[in-house]
């Protein structure tokens, strides 16, 4: 039994959709990040850089003391390892390792950088700040460059295999348009979109947590608690 602590952004679409993948049994705790649920100690003790997702395994391998995971490309591996599934094992060290490169890449660079594209392009609220705008534009426009260049040349990004390199882009993908980027004009990014938008364990993941998408505005106080001197005040 897994609990995922989470809400419906794209570094938690990235972990229920796994779970949706692998048909884990699990159950969920909303943290919702508008309201400063992420700041709650319960909540710092299994992630204590006060961003979702965690989760807790209730059945770990060694069969011991229930293991608390956060950070998402921890989790992907913990519980791709774990399963068997979505990552080669070591003995196929040459696959492998390009869904970790293509992991990592995400979480280095297509993750921050399109989250820096939404915050300068969306969540400033209404303040103009150009060079913002388009320092983190153009690097969110060369990554989905890289991205088509590599799914030209290979079906997923890990390669022959579908695996947690491709479910931890897709969500990011999926709002690329807020980003500044048209999936129309990457031919090979929108044949990999559209085949991963076809998978049920996808579409089930997307489910998680979904009457609450969209349903915070950004507020100056939820602005205040994510971006500014509000994250401090708990101290
Ligand atoms: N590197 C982290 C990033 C997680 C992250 O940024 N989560 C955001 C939501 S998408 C969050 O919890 N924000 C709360 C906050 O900034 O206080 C991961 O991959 O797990």
């Amino acid at each position: 039994m897994i609990t995922q602590y989470t809400w419906p952004t794209p570094n938690g679409h990235k972990v229920s959709i796994l779970i949706a993948e692998l048909g884990l049994e699990n159950d969920v705790v909303a943290v919702d990040i508008n309201t400063g649920d992420q700041f709650a100690p319960d909540f710092l003790r299994i992630s204590p850089n006060n961003r979702i997702p965690a989760i807790v395994d209730y059945d770990p391998a060694d069969g011991g003391d229930p293991v608390s995971v956060f950070e998402t490309g921890a989790i992907l591996m913990y519980l791709a390892e774990k399963e068997g599934r979505f990552l080669p094992g070591p003995d196929e060290f040459r696959g492998r390792k390009s869904v970790m490169e293509w992991l990592m890449w995400q979480m280095g660079g297509l993750g921050p950088m399109a989250g820096q594209a939404h915050h300068f392009r969306q969540s400033m609220g209404g303040e103009d700040v150009p060079y913002g705008v388009e320092r983190y534009s153009n690097e969110v426009r060369r990554l989905y460059g890289v991205m088509d260049k590599r799914l030209t040349e290979a079906e997923w990004l890990g390669g022959d295999d579908y695996s947690i390199a491709d479910m931890a882009c897709w969500p990011w993908a999926r709002s690329s348009r807020r980003q500044g980027v048209d999936k129309a004009e990457l031919p090979s990014v929108k044949r990999w979109f559209d085949a991963m938008s076809a998978r049920p364990g996808v579409q089930m993941g997307m489910e998680l947590l979904a009457d609450k998408r969209g349903s915070k505005a950004m507020t100056p106080e939820s602005r205040d608690l994510l971006f500014g001197a509000g994250q401090f005040e708990r101290e």
